[in-house]
C-alpha cells in the first residue's frame, strides 16, 4: 500500500482534526495509508519528519505554524520525498495549500460595516501562528480603509477557555464594542459564553464573527456567523497533490478561497446600541467639564 505522512498541531483543536479526518477519509478510498504525528512545538517536526521517513512514506503533509526558514529546511531534509505545508506565509519557497486570510478578514470587517458596527474589538489567535498574524494583519487593514482602529485587541491561544477569558476582558472595557471580530469558531464560543454571564445580548447588543466555520459552529446558540475555510476540500486535495506523480518536481502555492456565512450572531446596530453610546459621549463631556471646573 501507498503511505502518507501527516505532521499536525494539536488534534485536540477543531480545525487540524477536521483537516486530518478529510486527508484519512480521502486517502483511504484512494487506498493509501496515512501516519499521523502529532506535535506540541513546532521544534518537535524535525524528529517526527525523521521518523515518519523512517517508516518509508512517499509524501508528506505538514500542518503545523512554521516560519519561512523552518519550512524551507524541513522540505530540504525531506527531498526527494515530496512535502505540502498548510500553515506557512506565501513567502515561504515551499509547496503550500493555505486560506487566504487577508480576504477572510475583510468579509469579517465588510460584513461588520455593513451592518452599521463601528467600535469592534479584535480577538486575534496567538502571536506565534502565521494565520492568526495574518489574519490580525487582515482586520487592521480593512478597519483602517474604513477609517477606523480596533477599539480593543486581544490574543488567545484557539481555545474556548482562552476565548471566555479573552472575552470577559473585552467586555470589561469602558465602552462596550458594538462587535468583537474573532480569529477562530472555538474561541468565539467562549467569547459567547461570556457574553451570557454578562447578561449580554448576542446580537442585540453584540455582533459576533468567527474564523473557520467547523462543524459544529451552526449549532452554537445563537448560530455563528463566521468565515467558512472549507477543510474537508483541503484535506481532498493535499491528498490529490501528494499522490499526483511528479509532485517533488513542481513548486506550487495553491491559494483557496474562503466565504461568510451569516447565521445569527450579528444583526443591525440598533438604536439601544447608538443611545448607549450617546450617553458614554455625554458622560466623557461631562468629566473633561468637571476637570475644567475643578483647575478653573
Ligand atoms: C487554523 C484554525 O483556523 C484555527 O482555528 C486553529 O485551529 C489553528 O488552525 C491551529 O493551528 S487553520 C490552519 C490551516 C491555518
Amino acid at each position: 500500500t501507498r503511505t502518507l505522512g501527516l505532521i499536525t498541531t494539536d488534534l485536540a483543536l477543531h480545525a487540524p482534526s477536521q483537516i486530518a479526518s478529510a486527508v484519512k477519509s480521502r486517502a483511504t478510498a484512494q487506498g493509501a495509508s496515512v501516519l499521523i504525528s502529532m506535535v506540541e512545538h513546532p521544534q518537535q517536526c524535525l524528529p517526527a519528519l525523521q521518523e515518519l521517513l523512517a517508516q518509508r512514506v512517499e509524501a508528506l503533509l505538514v500542518n503545523v505554524p512554521l516560519d519561512d526558514a523552518h519550512a524551507e529546511q524541513l522540505q530540504a531534509l525531506a527531498s526527494p520525498v515530496p512535502v505540502l505545508f498548510l500553515d506557512v506565509a506565501p513567502s515561504a519557497q515551499v509547496n503550500s495549500l493555505v486560506f487566504n486570510a487577508a480576504l477572510g478578514a475583510h468579509l469579517g470587517v465588510e460584513h461588520l460595516l455593513s451592518l452599521g458596527h463601528q467600535h469592534i474589538a479584535l480577538l486575534s489567535g496567538p502571536e506565534s501562528s502565521v494565520a492568526a498574524r495574518a489574519r490580525l494583519a487582515g482586520w487592521k487593514t480593512a478597519l483602517a480603509q474604513a477609517g477606523l482602529e480596533a477599539t480593543a485587541v486581544a490574543h488567545g491561544d484557539w481555545s474556548a477557555v482562552c476565548g471566555y477569558e479573552k472575552g470577559h476582558v473585552l467586555l470589561s472595557g469602558a465602552v462596550l464594542p458594538d462587535a468583537i471580530l474573532v480569529a477562530n469558531d472555538q474561541m468565539a464560543l467562549g467569547v459567547m459564553r461570556a457574553c451570557a454571564e454578562k447578561g449580554i445580548a448576542v446580537p442585540g447588543q453584540i455582533s459576533i464573527v468567527g474564523f473557520d466555520d467547523t462543524a459544529d459552529s451552526a449549532w452554537f446558540s445563537p448560530p455563528l456567523t463566521t468565515i467558512r475555510q472549507a477543510f474537508r476540500e483541503a484535506g481532498e486535495r493535499s491528498v490529490e497533490w501528494l499522490l499526483a506523480p511528479g509532485s517533488a518536481e513542481k513548486f506550487r502555492q495553491i491559494q483557496l478561497p474562503v466565504t461568510l456565512i451569516t447565521r445569527h450572531s450579528s444583526a443591525r446596530r440598533t438604536s439601544r446600541q447608538a443611545d448607549r453610546e450617546d450617553l458614554a459621549q455625554q458622560l466623557r463631556n461631562l468629566a473633561l467639564l468637571a476637570e475644567q471646573l475643578a483647575r478653573e
